[in-house]
C-alpha cells in the first residue's frame, strides 16, 4: 500500500522511485523524454530534501520541548561541497537509490556530479565549519550554523599557459535544490550615520543609533542531517537585500539613481567571498561583510530566545556561541548593543551574559593573517559599536592596571587599541579573548604556541580560559562517501560501528600481517588510482603509470606550505636521470592542486613553475616516463574527495611553527596515504598515533627555526655547501623551464637566494634524504601496504566527532538532544 504521504518521506523502493518521478514532473516541469541528467539531478536532490526537511520539522519541535541548549556556529566560510551524495550517505540510502535508478538505466555517480559544489569558503577553517556541522547533527546536538551567502563563492580556476586565471562561481546560476528561503525572518542591519544620548523616563542614560542607511538579511536554510539519527539540524545564510525596494525619500527627490545606487549598495553586501586567507587588507566591505551576517544572526537568535523564555536573563545558559576566528568577533560589541540599548539591559549583566555566550578559535600564527580595523573606518561604519569597544577597554584596562600597576608596554600589547592618532586600529583578536569564555587552538603545538607567543599575554592574564582542540574531519565524507571501495572492504572486515566510532578503525590492526587482506588492500588503492589517472588524462592530457608512488600535494598556495619545496625535489631527481640515465630511480607521478589568492603574486608563480616544470618532464623522452608533473585545475571538495581516495604519499611539508594544524593531512592518512612531513600543526599528533615508524619525518623542528631565525638565518650557507641544490637552482635560472627566459622565475629564486623567510634551503637536505627514504619504502611493497593500513587503523582520534564531543563538554556545556521520528 502506498500513501500520498510516502511521496515525501518513505524509504522503500518503491516510495524513493515515486518521489523522484514525482519531483521531476513537478519540480522540474520534464518527464523522461526531456529530462537532462541535470533534471534527474534536481529531482534526487528534491527528494532528499523532502526527507530531511520532515525530519528538521521534528528536530525543532523536539529542541523546543526540551528547553535545549543551542550551538551556534559564526563563520565567515562554509565550504559544505556537494550535498546530496551526503544527504544520501547519512539518510542511509545510497545503495538503494542507486538500484533504483540502475533499474531506470541511469549512474547514481554520474548525476550527483551534477551538482555544482557550494564553495563558500577558502580552504581549511571553512571546511573545518562544514565537518563540525555533520558531526554536530550526527551527535544529536542541537546547533545552528550562521554565516553568509554569498552569491558567488570561491573563484574557479583555470589553468592558461601555465598561470592561473580566476573566473566568477556562479553556483546559483541554475538554481540551488536544497535551500529554502524565510523572507518572513528577514531582518534589519544598521550601517553608518551617528549615536545620540538621551535620558529615559526612568532616568536612565542611553544611547540611540541613527544609521545612514539599512539593509535586509533574508535567510536561507539547508538542511544538515546527522548519520543514522533523526536530527537535522540547519545551516542558515543570509542574503543582503536592499531595505527599500526604491528609497522613497529620493525617489521623491527626483533621485532616481541615487534611490538604485542604494539598492546596489545592498546587495554588494553579500555579492562576492573574498579569495584571501593569508594577508588581510582593511576593506570595507569585508567589514560590511562580517558586521551583516553577525549582527542578522546575533538577532535571529534573540528572536527565538525571547520568544521561548520571554526574557534574556538566561540566554548564556541557553546559547553557546562559537567564533571561527576573529572574522565574527565583531559579535561581541553587537551583542552589548542589542542587550543594553535595544533590550535596556544595565552594562554589568550584558557583560556577563556576553562573556558567558561567546567562545574564541584561533586558526592562524602567522601575524599578517591577524584582523585590525582601521578605527577611522570602524567609526564611520560602526559609530556605537567603536564606542561600546572603547568602553569594553576602559574596562578591561582598569583591571589589567590593578594587576599590573606601571607595566605600560603590557598594557599597550593588552589593549583592544593599536597605536596613537591618525591610523589607530582596534585589534579583532584582542576584543575575541577579552569578550570569551574560552580561546582555543586547533592543534596541540598551535595552541602551546599561541599561549607562548600570539596570545602569550592574555594566556598569562586568564590562563584558564585557553583550551586546545584538535582539529577533526568527518568519516562520513572523508571516507564513506569518498572512498566506497575501501569503506566496503573495512565494513566487511570490522563491521559499521567505525562510521560513528572512528576508534573501531584499530581493528584492522589484525589484518595488517595477513597477505590476503594487504594484496585486496593494494587492489583497492590501485582501482582508486586508475579512476584518478583516467580523470588526469581527460583534463590534463597526461597519461601517468598508475604503477607509480602517487605523490600529492593539495592545499591552498603558500610560501609557508612550501609547495616550491616539493618543486626542488623533482627537478633533483630530474637532474640524477640526466646525469645518469641508468640511475635506479623509483617512478613518482607529483600531484599538485591549489588555489592562489588573485594578488598574491609570488604564489602564482610558483604555479606557472609547477606547470612549467610539469611540460618540460613530462615530455622528456629520455625520462622514460618514469616522472610525470600533472597539476589539477580548480581543486575543490568534490575533486580533492577522489584525490585522497587515490593518494599514496601526502606532502604535508610546512615550516615548523607556521601552519595551524592542517586537516587534509587527516583525510589523507584516513584514505591510507603515508605522510613525509614536518613536525608541523596536527602532524605532530598524527605521528605520535600511528607511530614514527611509520611516518616519514624531515626539516626542522620548531624550536630549531625559533634558535635559527634568532641567530641569523643565511640561506647562503646552505646553497654553498650543496652542489645538488645548487645544480637545481642553475636549471631554474638559465631558463631551463621557461624557454630560456631567465628573469621569469627569478623573483622565486632571488626570495630564496637572499631571504628566503620560509627555510627551504634549510630543510632541502633532510626533505631530499627522507625522500630517499620514501623511494625505498616503497619498493618493499609489502611492508608500505603494512604501514598504509596501520595509518588507516590508528586515526580515530582524527574524527570531527572526537573534536566535536570536546566542544560539547568542555567549552559549550551541550548534551545530545535524541529526535524522535514519526511519521
Ligand atoms: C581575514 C582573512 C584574510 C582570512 C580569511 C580566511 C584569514 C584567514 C582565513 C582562513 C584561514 C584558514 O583556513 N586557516 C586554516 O584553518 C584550518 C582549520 O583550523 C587549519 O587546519 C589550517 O592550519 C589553517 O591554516
Amino acid at each position: 500500500l502506498v500513501r500520498v504521504e510516502d511521496d515525501r518521506t518513505g524509504m522503500s523502493e518503491q516510495s524513493l522511485k515515486r518521489a523522484i518521478v514525482d519531483n521531476l514532473h513537478y519540480g522540474q516541469g520534464k518527464d523522461n523524454y526531456f529530462a537532462t541528467p541535470y533534471d534527474y539531478y534536481m529531482a534526487i536532490a528534491r527528494s532528499m530534501r523532502d526527507r530531511l526537511i520532515k525530519r528538521r520539522i521534528q528536530t525543532a519541535r523536539t529542541h523546543i520541548q526540551e528547553d535545549s541548549k543551542v550551538v551556534y556556529y559564526l563563520s565567515a566560510e562554509f565550504l559544505m561541497g556537494r550535498y546530496t551524495g551526503n544527504s544520501l550517505i547519512n539518510l542511509g540510502i545510497y545503495e538503494r537509490v542507486r538500484k533504483v535508478l540502475r533499474e531506470s538505466g541511469l549512474e547514481l555517480d554520474d548525476l550527483l556530479e551534477k551538482e555544482h559544489e557550494p564553495g563558500l569558503g577558502n580552504g581549511g577553517l571553512g571546511r573545518l565549519a562544514a565537518c563540525y556541522l555533520d558531526s554536530l547533527a550526527t551527535l544529536e546536538i542541537p546547533a545552528v550554523g550562521y554565516g553568509i551567502r554569498y552569491e558567488f563563492g570561491i573563484f574557479e580556476q583555470e589553468i592558461r599557459n601555465g598561470w592561473q586565471a580566476e573566473r566568477p562561481d556562479k553556483w546559483l546560476s541554475f538554481g540551488n535544490a536544497w535551500e529554502v528561503s524565510l523572507p518572513e525572518y528577514r531582518t534589519e542591519v544598521k550601517f553608518g550615520g551617528h549615536t545620540e544620548s538621551y535620558t529615559d523616563t526612568k532616568g536612565r542614560y542611553q544611547t540611540n543609533w541613527i544609521p545612514e542607511h539599512t539593509v535586509f538579511g533574508i535567510p536561507y536554510d539547508t538542511p544538515i542531517p546527522g548519520y543514522g539519527v533523526n536530527t537535522v539540524n540547519i545551516l542558515r545564510l543570509w542574503k543582503a537585500e536592499s531595505s527599500n525596494e526604491f528609497d522613497l525619500d529620493a525617489f521623491n527627490a527626483g533621485d532616481y539613481l541615487g534611490a538604485v545606487a542604494n539598492k546596489m549598495f545592498s546587495e554588494n553586501i553579500s555579492k562576492v567571498l573574498y579569495p584571501n586567507d593569508d594577508t588581510v587588507q582593511g576593506k570595507e566591505l569585508r567589514l560590511e561583510q562580517q558586521y551583516f551576517f553577525v549582527s542578522c544572526s546575533l538577532q535571529d537568535i534573540i528572536r527565538r530566545h525571547i520568544y521561548h523564555y520571554n526574557s534574556l536573563d538566561n540566554l548564556h545558559e541557553k546559547s553557546a556561541i562559537q567564533l571561527n576566528d576573529t572574522h565574527p568577533s565583531i559579535g561581541i560589541a553587537e551583542l552589548m548593543r542589542l542587550l543594553i540599548d535595544v533590550h535596556q539591559m544595565d552594562w554589568e549583566q550584558a557583560w556577563h551574559i556576553t562573556q558567558n555566550c561567546f567562545a574564541y578559535t584561533n586558526h592562524t600564527l602567522l601575524p599578517e593573517a591577524l584582523e585590525r580595523w582601521s578605527v577611522n573606518l570602524f567609526g564611520r561604519l560602526l559609530p556605537r559599536h567603536l564606542e561600546i569597544i572603547y568602553e569594553i577597554n576602559f574596562r578591561f584596562l582598569s583591571e589589567v592596571r590593578k594587576r599590573y600597576p606601571g607595566d605600560n608596554e603590557r598594557i599597550a600589547r593588552l589593549s583592544l587599541i593599536e597605536g596613537e592618532g591618525a591610523d589607530k586600529k582596534v585589534r579583532m583578536a584582542n576584543l575575541a579573548c577579552v569578550g570569551s569564555r574560552k580561546i582555543n587552538g586547533v592543534a596541540a603545538l598551535h595552541t602551546k604556541l599561541l599561549q607562548q607567543d600570539v596570545l602569550r599575554d592574555f594566556y598569562e592574564l586568564a590562563p584558564e580560559k585557553f583550551i586546545n582542540k584538535t582539529n577533526g574531519v568527518t568519516p562520513r565524507r572523508w571516507l564513506l562517501l569518498g572512498n566506497p571501495r575501501l569503506s566496503n572492504l573495512i565494513t566487511e572486515k570490522i563491521g559499521e560501528a567505525w562510521i560513528t566510532n572512528l576508534d573501531e578503525l584499530r581493528k584492522l590492526e589484525q589484518f595488517a600481517d595477513d597477505p590476503q587482506f594487504r594484496q585486496t588492500w593494494r587492489e583497492i588503492k590501485q582501482a582508486n588510482k586508475q579512476d584518478l589517472a583516467a580523470y588526469i588524462e581527460r583534463k590534463n592530457h597526461i597519461q601517468v603509470d598508475t604503477n607509480s608512488l602517487f605523490d600529492v600535494q593539495v592545499k591552498r598556495l603558500h610560501e609557508y606550505k612550501r609547495q616550491l619545496l616539493n618543486v626542488l625535489h623533482i627537478i633533483t631527481l630530474y637532474n640524477r636521470i640526466k646525469r645518469n640515465p641508468n640511475e635506479d630511480i623509483l617512478p613518482r607521478t607529483f600531484i599538485f592542486g591549489g588555489k592562489a589568492a588573485p594578488g598574491y603574486f609570488i604564489a602564482k608563480l610558483i604555479i606557472k613553475l609547477i606547470n612549467s616544470v610539469a611540460a618540460v618532464v613530462n615530455d622528456d623522452p629520455s625520462l622514460e616516463g618514469r616522472l610525470k608533473v600533472a597539476f589539477l585545475s580548480n581543486y575543490n571538495v568534490s575533486m580533492s574527495q577522489q584525490i585522497y581516495a587515490a593518494a599514496e604519499l601526502s606532502e604535508q611539508i610546512s615550516t615548523a611553527g607556521k601552519e595551524a594544524s592542517g586537516t587534509g593531512n587527516m583525510k589523507f592518512a584516513l584514505n591510507g596515504a603515508l605522510t613525509i612531513g614536518t613536525l608541523d600543526g596536527a602532524n605532530v599528533e598524527i605521528r605520535e598515533e600511528v607511530g614514527a615508524e611509520n611516518f616519514f619525518l624531515c626539516g626542522l623542528t620548531t624550536p630549531e627555526v625559533y634558535e635559527l631565525k634568532a641567530k641569523g638565518y643565511n640561506p647562503q650557507e646552505y646553497y654553498q655547501s650543496n652542489s645538488e641544490l645548487q645544480e637545481v637552482i642553475r636549471l631554474i635560472a638559465c631558463g631551463h623551464f621557461s624557454d630560456g627566459d631567465s628573469q621569469l622565475f627569478r623573483p622565486l629564486l632571488d626570495s630564496l637566494l637572499y631571504n628566503d623567510k620560509y627555510m627551504l634551503f634549510a630543510d632541502y637536505q633532510s626533505y631530499i634524504d627522507t625522500q630517499d627514504r620514501v623511494s625505498q619504502a616503497y619498493r618493499q611493497e609489502d611492508n608500505w601496504t603494512r604501514m598504509s593500513i596501520l595509518n588507516t587503523a590508528r586515526m580515530g582520534k582524527f574524527s570531527s566527532d572526537r573534536a566535536i564531543s570536546e566542544y560539547c563538554k568542555e567549552i559549550w556545556h551541550v548534551e545530545p538532544v535524541p529526535v524522535e521520528f514519526k511519521e
